[in-house]
C-alpha cells in the first residue's frame, strides 16, 4: 500500500528528496536543537533554502525533542518549514511519545496556518537512530488519531529516502490503516 484516505485526507508515500518537492505548502525538516544546517534531511534543506534560513530560525532556537518551529521556505519552493527536533533514539525518552510529539505539534502548526499539503521526512530515522519500523509505526498512529480532527491538511506525504524504507513503511501502512 503506499497510499491511503483517512476521514477524507490522503496519506501516501513517495521516494525522493523532501527538499524538492514544489507540490507541498510546507515541508518538515528533521532538525538539530539548534535549529542550524547539519547532516542528512537539515543539511538539505539549508542548503536549498539559503543563509537566510539559519538566520530567521536562530531567534527560534533551541527547541526540545518533540517540539516544532515554523519558518519561511526561504528559496526552497514551499511556503513554509516545519522545523522538528525528534528524540535520539536511546536517550530521549520516552522516545515514541517524544516522536509522536514531532507529528502532532508539525500537524498543529499546520493548521494554524491553513496548510492543505505537508511532507515529512521519517524523522529521527537518521543521525537520531531511531528503527525505521517504529518510527513509521508512530508516524502513522499519530496521523490517524489526527486525521478526524484535521480541517485545512489534506495530503499527507512521508517522503523517503531509499526502496528499502518505502519497503518498510508500505507493510507499516497495510499494518495501521487496513
Ligand atoms: N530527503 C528525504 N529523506 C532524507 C534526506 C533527504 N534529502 N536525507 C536523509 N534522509 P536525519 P534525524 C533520510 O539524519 O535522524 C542532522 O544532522 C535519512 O535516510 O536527517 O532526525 C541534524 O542536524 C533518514 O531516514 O534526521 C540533526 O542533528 C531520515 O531522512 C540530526 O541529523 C532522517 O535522517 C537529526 O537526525
Amino acid at each position: 500500500m503506499r497510499e491511503t484516505t483517512q476521514s477524507g485526507m490522503t496519506i501516501e508515500l513517495k521516494r525522493g528528496d523532501i527538499a524538492n518537492q514544489s507540490d507541498v505548502e510546507a515541508v518538515v525538516n528533521a532538525a538539530n536543537a539548534e535549529l542550524r544546517i547539519g547532516g542528512g534531511v537539515a543539511g538539505a534543506i539549508h542548503r536549498a533554502a539559503g543563509p537566510e534560513l539559519t538566520e530567521e530560525t536562530r531567534s527560534m532556537a533551541p527547541i526540545e525533542p518533540g517540539e516544532a518551529v515554523i519558518s519561511g521556505g526561504h528559496n526552497l519552493p514551499n511556503a513554509y518549514i516545519i522545523h522538528c527536533l525528534g528524540p535520539v533514539y536511546g536517550r530521549d525518552e520516552p522516545s515514541d511519545e517524544l516522536l509522536a510529539n514531532c507529528y502532532k505539534n508539525a500537524l498543529d502548526l499546520a493548521e494554524d496556518h491553513q496548510i492543505e499539503r505537508i511532507a515529512f521526512p521519517a524523522i529521527s530515522t537518521g543521525a537520531f537512530g531511531y528503527p525505521m519500523k517504529d518510527a513509521a509505526r508512530v508516524a502513522f498512529e499519530t496521523v490517524k488519531k489526527k486525521a478526524s480532527e484535521l480541517e485545512s491538511v489534506s495530503l499527507i506525504r512521508f517522503v523517503l529516502w531509499s526502496e528499502g524504507d518505502i519497503a518498510v513503511h508500505e507493510d507499516m501502512m497495510e499494518e495501521v490503516f487496513s
